[in-house]
């Protein structure tokens, strides 16, 4: 049904793009550091690309875009910038996800679930990129020349081989270093920079761990596409993450009682 609802739209709607929507969080709903994120995400999205090169789009119509369930209500707090969530400080990098939970949970958060992360990414005008419908090579740290690897220098027994390996190959940037790479919700660095460790909501997938967002050297990642190849003990010198938590609702005043009426006695 996405193909025939795309071309529905192609000749009855217009081609202008939805105004972006700037979402301010409640205060006292999320923990400082973090944004709200809230709205319905719908798991299947089509859209039109006006722009593609070597098998990838990089340009999508504005204003055409079929959604179809599973539709998914999302709302939850999120980590302004990828793990620490310290603006000014590089993230950090080869983090297996069963790490990931354990430093998440250490500061009574838990890890996002893709689901979380592809709405935070799109936010409510979902976008293909935080930013918008067309790839920005200024916008996002995802334009860097990719550095060949050595794979046994990442595996290495040895924890400094790694770490050498590792920071000869890191090209992550400072979080808050890009302003414009931020969605609506005020999430930033989603798509590149370091690529982040989800929690995989999609049931065809293999492991309960994911990763999104593509990373320094992968201009063509948006917020959709997860890379669902790499289970939970898995680490390399581009795989960060960020943390997710439940908003603390306020607590709503219980309703004054009503007075109690008086039984009656039924007359014989
Ligand atoms: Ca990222």
């Amino acid at each position: 049904m996405l193909l025939p609802t795309l071309l529905a739209q192609l000749f009855a709607a217009p081609q202008a793009a939805p105004a972006a929507v700037q979402v301010t969080p409640p205060a006292d709903v999320c923990p400082s550091g973090t944004r709200l994120v809230s709205g319905t995400h719908y798991e299947h999205v089509q859209r039109l690309c006006t722009t593609w090169r070597l098998g990838h789009c990089y340009s999508f119509l504005p204003g055409m875009l079929a959604q179809e369930p599973v539709a998914t209500p999302v709302h939850v707090c999120m980590d302004e910038h990828e793990w620490p969530n310290r603006e000014g400080k590089r993230p950090e990098v080869m983090m297996r996800f069963v790490e990931a939970e354990k430093k998440c949970a250490s500061v009574g958060k838990r890890l996002c679930t893709e689901f979380e992360w592809e709405l935070a990414c799109e936010g409510p005008e979902t976008t293909p990129w935080p930013y918008g419908h067309t790839f920005d090579a200024n916008a996002c740290n995802a334009s860097k020349d990719f550095i060949p690897y050595d794979e046994g220098k990442l595996n290495a027994d040895e924890r400094r081989v790694r770490e050498i390996e590792t920071w000869r190959l890191y090209q992550g940037e400072a979080s808050g270093s890009r302003p414009r790479c931020a969605s609506s919700f005020g999430v930033k660095d989603l798509v590149g920079n370091v690529e982040e460790w989800v929690r995989t909501s999609r049931k065809e997938w293999r492991y309960r761990s994911s990763l999104k967002g593509g990373f320094w050297a992968k201009p063509w990642a948006h917020c959709r596409g997860t890379n669902d190849s790499h289970g939970p003990m898995f680490r390399y010198y581009e795989i960060g993450f960020r943390c997710c938590k439940d908003p603390e609702e306020p607590v709503t005043a219980p309703e004054p009682a009503q007075a109690s009426t008086p039984e009656t006695t039924p007359s014989p």
